[in-house]
């Protein structure tokens, strides 16, 4: 039962529904796109697809034990966060030849976030150690989308949408993905409630608000035939 105190419990809630809906609307409008966009909006629906399914089971979890469903959290981004890095792969493709080596650098630097991250949360290791190998993985990300290769071949090869969808998945991994070390810290200093309070934030805005991005290139490039 969800009780009308457990704002935590209600988050969960909202979210699990929110990706619901997410999924079918990228999955329909995945019909408007172009061909070669039509695979970014399949990405972005399997996204929130995945995520709805671990959110109903992080909801249960988080409503019997009060405590942080942390296998459910992590299965779901150790499936969802390689997706997005494809979703990266994918703009590229689309306007560029691109090499598969860019592709694994992203993949690999992306585990090596998530799994330091699981093993801090886990008591596995040292919190805080754990915690600054993780946030190296996640700089090498934002150092090779904004200085590598990968902002190289969108700046010189990329169309007008591709630019826009580019810079915005730029703006995501940086500010958006930036909500989820926060919660990390958060928990120390304010208890589990502040971490999946955080934490459901972020998948709202880095699930859900991704793909719209995506969306919005994907149409606006069909309808300008670019
Ligand atoms: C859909 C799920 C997504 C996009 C999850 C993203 C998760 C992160 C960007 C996690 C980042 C973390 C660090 C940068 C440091 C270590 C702790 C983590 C795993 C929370």
């Amino acid at each position: 039962m969800l009780d009308p105190n457990d704002y935590v419990g209600v988050t969960f809630w909202i979210i699990s529904a929110a990706m619901v809906a997410a999924t079918y609307f990228f999955t329909v409008e995945r019909d408007r796109a172009e061909g070669k966009w039509k695979t970014s909006l399949t990405v972005a629906a399997m996204v929130t697809g995945i995520a709805a399914i671990h959110y109903f089971y992080m909801r249960g979890v988080w409503i019997e034990t009060n405590d942080s469903p942390l296998v459910f959290r992590y299965v779901d981004w150790l499936l969802t966060v390689p997706l997005q890095i494809v979703e990266f792969y994918l703009i590229l493709a689309a306007i560029a030849v691109v090499r598969a080596a860019l592709f694994w650098k992203l993949m690999i630097a992306s585990l090596v976030m998530l799994i330091f991250g699981y093993l801090g949360e886990l008591g596995a290791m040292n919190y805080w150690l754990a915690f600054l190998i993780g946030m190296a993985g996640w700089g090498y990300i934002i150092y090779e989308i904004f200085a590598g290769e990968a902002s190289q071949i969108s700046a010189s090869q990329g169309t007008e949408a591709s630019k826009t969808a580019f810079n915005a998945l730029r703006i995501i991994v940086t500010f958006g993905w930036a909500i989820y070390p926060i919660g990390y810290v958060a928990e120390p200093l304010f208890g589990v409630e502040a971490l999946n309070i955080v934490y459901n934030l972020a998948d709202f805005v880095n699930k859900i608000a991704f793909g719209v991005v995506i969306w919005a290139a994907a149409t606006s490039s069909s309808t300008a035939k670019a």
